[in-house]
């Protein structure tokens, strides 16, 4: 292990607006207030991409923020709230000589913000190109400690580390490795000193993009992997259970002919393993669609209840992009990163899904000071209790800056 080096700044946040607390009665009991906010990128550099994935953590009290191509090679930023300021702790970097290879494609945060993962998937391992690999950040006692996982079986453009997945307690790693060939996910369990692969998946076919996505329960009973390059675009999600491989597995698709929906592009499981959702960003024209199914303890079911699907609000939304769901699934956030938003186009929206029991009630969440070509919810994750939504606006042009990117913060209190 190596500790790793370990910068800190402040930033304020900016740019703060009031929006109406009512405008999220429906979802969470009132009174409220809705606070929202960016953080720009510390790096103002164009093209840096920040925002392309974000993590945030069950408590709510911290988030990561993947820049994959910040500094030519990519770094993800740690904010952590002190007081009630958000103050970068962290800031991470592939300084590792000739790790080109987009550090913050992927990151991932346990419940604590403790232990976090960082995919860097078109590194070379191996003196293989583009094989992959993972960091793991832990704090122990004062210091941080970062492991570096390397795919277990290299190959040339595997990108391991393209998707993950912690579980709130930092014991178990999944890890989505969808290049070349049929793809894999691996899963490493935390034995206290090291992570360790326990077990690798491959699905049929080439370039089915298995692993392109990631989801998994807390207690590990639970994964859900997407692969949407199957069927030549279709795409499709599995839900399996641990100890493979005669767990059950159980697979998820839109039911609608057709190729290039992409199905499986993004997954989300809730913590309770009651409610899975798959995104289809492609489907009808990159309209998009999120399919829900329902766990009664045996098999998921799609289509009746609480299974409602969601679709895009219009054609060339591709929404699905990115999901979050909160532990007992009564919250729901999909990104439509190509959503126009007036006469912007491709400027975003993201939108969360309250359940109150008998329905899901939902509002949009777009930015008010967006422009075109933003892809605001390309990403989003949120808290446990959902006050903390935190939203990467990829595209955004900062100063002039063409895509450095900013993250876009919604905190209810
Ligand atoms: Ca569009
Ligand atoms: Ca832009």
């Amino acid at each position: 292990m190596k500790i790793i080096a370990v910068s800190v700044f402040v930033t304020v946040l900016a740019s703060i607006t009031a929006c109406a607390p009512a405008a999220v009665a429906p979802i969470v009991n009132p009174p409220l207030t809705l606070t929202s906010g960016k953080f720009v990128s510390p790096n103002s550099d164009e093209y840096d991409g920040f925002g392309h994935c974000v993590a945030v953590s069950a408590d709510g009290t911290s988030f990561a923020v993947g820049a994959q191509n910040a500094f030519g090679y990519g770094a993800v930023y740690h904010y952590k709230k002190n007081g009630g300021t958000w103050i970068e702790t962290i800031f991470m970097e592939s300084n590792l000589s000739g790790l080109a290879g987009l550090y913050g494609t992927a990151v991932t945060v346990s419940g604590d913000g403790l232990t976090f993962a960082v995919g860097v998937p078109y590194t070379a391992c191996s003196s293989f190109a583009e094989s992959g690999l993972v960091f793991v950040y832990q704090y122990t006692g004062s210091k941080w400690y970062m492991t570096m996982l390397s795919n277990p079986a290299p190959q040339p453009g595997q990108h391991f580390g393209y998707s993950l997945a912690v579980t709130p307690d930092h014991s178990s790693l999944i890890i989505g490795c969808p290049g070349e060939g049929a793809g894999f996910a691996y899963i490493f369990t935390n034995t206290g000193t090291n992570w360790m692969q326990r077990y690798q998946s491959s699905d049929e076919g080439i370039r089915v993009l298995y692993g392109a996505s990631v989801a998994q329960t807390p207690d590990g009973g639970a994964w859900l992997i997407g692969a949407p390059g199957t069927e030549i675009g279709h795409g499709a999600a599995y839900v399996k259970s641990i100890p493979q491989p005669t767990g059950y597995q159980q697979k998820f698709e839109s039911g609608i002919p057709g190729g290039s929906q992409m199905a499986g592009s993004s997954v989300a499981v809730s913590s309770n393993h009651n409610l899975a959702a798959v995104g289809i960003p492609g489907l009808n024209g990159d309209q998009g669609r999120v399919i829900i199914a329902e766990y009664n303890g045996s098999v998921w079911t799609q289509m009746s209840g609480k299974s409602t699907n969601f679709n895009g609000a219009s054609l060339s939304n591709s929404f699905g992009t990115c999901l979050s769901i909160n532990p007992d699934a009564t919250l729901l956030i999909a990104g439509a990163p190509m959503a126009d938003m007036g006469a912007n186009t491709n400027q975003g929206a993201a939108y969360l899904y309250g359940w109150d029991g008998t329905k899901w009630t939902n509002m949009s969440i777009v930015d008010t000071d967006g422009a075109s070509e933003d892809y605001f919810g390309q990403s989003a994750a949120m808290s446990d209790n959902g006050r903390l939504i935190v939203i990467g606006i990829e595209g955004d042009d900062v100063a002039g800056q063409v895509n450095q990117g900013s993250v876009y913060i919604l905190e209810i209190k």
